[in-house]
């Protein structure tokens, strides 16, 4: 019984559960799944995170749930012994900031690029970590309620992009069990309404700046957003039929932010960012997703022309990638 491990481990601490910075929906989502367990289960926890919540629909959704999220510079009194699950994020990474406590445990569904030693690990490859957290209602027979499951669902939809991303036959079973229990017109609701017109003009300059070579669809936006806009934005330059692979990134801090998609089977998103941003500042992900930056202090290896770098990096990366796949 893993989840009852969990528990063990936690109880009779001061407990934090951290998700990555610039929390999503999943992170929030699943964060607060696993705050109702443990509460259910005489473990009292508070989310945290650092970073902001970028999006005014994610903000929303904290409402919309009763989500409490506390940002780290409003803890004063967190203490080196102190427990931190994180959640929907490894320690190590470079999206989640270091806190005081102590990393005793990790709830996550991405690949692990650096490892690390918990008290406690979940780490499984599947479109949400909402499908995780949702999974210790079901092995433990806790009782979920509408709110929580509502909350779930929402999270698991986002991160898989309405299950046309990254999505298991595990997270299908997670769907079939939340959505007897879920508002599932609440969800569409909120559905319907992830996008502001401020978005609209990066979409506007993506469009404006796309470049298509074979497959492969690239586009600069010259402003930071934040990093869910850009995911966004590179799945729909991924809906177009031409685009197999998309590679979008913005300026961000001097340096550039990537979000990349990819939807063939030869190739591998993460470790095709992990190569071509190699030495710049770095990437990674899963099959279908990744991300990825360059810093401020490497553009000047870009050259004179950076865009043209950058499209030829990740198109060398792809086609050295499709050529291996060929011949195996
Ligand atoms: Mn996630």
């Amino acid at each position: 019984m893993e989840w009852k491990k969990l528990v063990d481990v936690l109880k009779g601490h001061v407990v934090y559960l951290q998700t990555h910075n610039f929390p999503d929906p999943d992170a929030l989502a699943s964060a607060y799944g696993l705050q109702v367990f443990l509460k259910a289960h005489g473990v009292e926890a508070s989310i945290c995170y650092a970073g902001k919540i970028d999006k005014s629909s994610t903000r929303h959704m904290l409402d919309v749930f009763g989500i409490k999220a506390i940002h780290i510079d409003d803890i004063d009194n967190m203490a080196e012994d102190d427990y931190i699950v994180t959640v929907d994020a490894q320690k190590h990474n470079s999206n989640i900031a270091d806190f005081t406590g102590s990393e005793v445990a990790c709830i996550d569904h991405h690949p692990t690029t650096i490892p690390c030693e918990y008290r406690y690990s979940d780490i499984r490859i599947c479109g949400a970590c909402c499908s995780i957290v949702t999974d210790y209602f079901i092995q433990s027979e806790t009782e979920l309620d509408e709110n929580t499951a509502t909350a779930l669902l929402y999270g698991l939809r986002m991160d898989t992009n309405s299950f046309n991303r990254g999505v298991t036959d595990f997270d299908i079973e997670i769907f079939a069990y939340l959505h007897k229990l879920a508002d599932n017109q609440k969800i569409i609701n909120m559905h319907n309404n992830t996008m502001e017109i401020e978005d609209l003009h990066a979409y506007g300059e993506a469009i404006r700046n796309i470049v298509i070579y074979e497959n492969i669809g690239y586009a600069m936006i010259p402003f930071d957003c934040p990093d869910a806009l850009i995911a966004m934005i590179s799945d729909f330059i991924l809906s177009l039929d031409v685009v197999e692979f998309s590679i979008i990134y913005a300026k961000r801090n001097g340096g550039y932010k990537f979000s990349v998609r990819n939807e063939t089977e030869g190739y591998h998103a993460g470790k095709v960012t992990e190569e071509a941003l190699r030495g710049l500042g770095g990437g990674g992900g899963h099959s279908c997703m990744a991300g990825g930056m360059i810093t401020a202090e490497n553009v000047p290896l870009l050259g004179v022309d950076p865009d043209y770098t950058i499209r030829q990096r990740f198109y060398e990366v792809i086609k050295a990638a499709g050529e291996a796949s060929d011949n195996s």
